[in-house]
């Protein structure tokens, strides 16, 4: 039988990123190279070196139904670390090597829900043309609000136990969503051209699978943090969405047999 292997190679330094981070010690994420899959499938872990951020509290005493949905206290999502440095929450996509392919849009939406006035999940990856779908599972209203730069904006009021669907149809990395009611709902979604892309898992894990042979770059996306005054290798434009997006991780298809 016909086995396929990809193997994820990358240079860590060149692709990872370096973050000053207030009173922490400076931040290096970078990839650590794991896995080999059979099957055309690239895997790998995303880590931090160094310490480890913790999540910051989020007051709800604006609405007290969101707080009351929390057993305890909420925290914000912008960084979901796991053990070893895992960093979750990071899209790892291929950036290059897909040529004038075209994809299929898959018929499933990607589905979201605001519950607990969060989003979960917190990122969001999904094809354009792709429907999202947008629950309310919350008790109270919401407004979800996407600003995106390379696609029609748009923004609707949500009342609770409703669902909405929308879609993007453009490519664009990451378009930040946000709630007017309630400030601290923040949400990102990382629109593609085709199916190639992941997020890390808590575990700081991902898996890109059924990837055609050939010879791949890829790349990083991952919410700056609010705290970091240094961000080494992000792009202008992406720090003004509020992204780190590092495009040139090589991803080599190092073997067929
Ligand atoms: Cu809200």
């Amino acid at each position: 039988m016909r086995r396929n292997v990809l193997y994820f190679s990358l240079m860590l330094g060149f692709c990872g990123l370096l973050a000053s981070l207030g009173n922490l010690a400076a931040l290096n994420l970078g990839l650590a190279t794991t896995d080999t899959h059979a099957g055309s499938s690239v895997a790998g872990r995303v880590r931090i070196e160094g310490q480890t951020p913790q999540p910051n509290r989020i007051s709800m005493t604006a609405d007290p139904s969101c707080a009351k949905a929390h057993s305890g206290p909420a925290v914000n999502e912008e960084y979901v670390t796991g053990s070893g440095g895992a960093l979750g929450n990071v899209f790892v996509f291929v950036s290059e090597g897909l040529g004038n392919r075209s994809f299929d849009v898959p018929a499933e939406p990607v589905e979201v829900d605001q519950k607990g006035c969060m989003y979960l999940p917190h990122v969001i990856g999904l094809q354009a043309q792709q429907k999202i779908r947008i629950m309310n599972s919350d008790s109270t209203t919401h407004n979800i609000h996407a600003v995106p730069i390379n696609n029609r904006e748009w923004n609707k009021a949500q009342p609770a136990g409703t669902t909405l669907e929308e879609t993007f149809a453009r490519e664009e990395i990451a378009i930040p969503v946000k709630c007017n009611v309630h400030p601290w709902m923040r949400s990102y979604i990382a629109v593609f051209k085709h199916p190639f892309f992941a997020v890390t898992g808590m575990d700081g894990h991902f898996d890109l699978r059924n990837l055609p042979p050939g010879e791949y770059t890829g790349g990083l996306a991952r919410k700056i943090g609010d705290h970091e005054t240094n961000h080494h290798g992000c792009g202008r434009r992406s720090q003004d969405n509020g992204f780190c997006v590092q495009s040139a991780c090589p991803l080599r298809n190092l073997s067929h047999t």
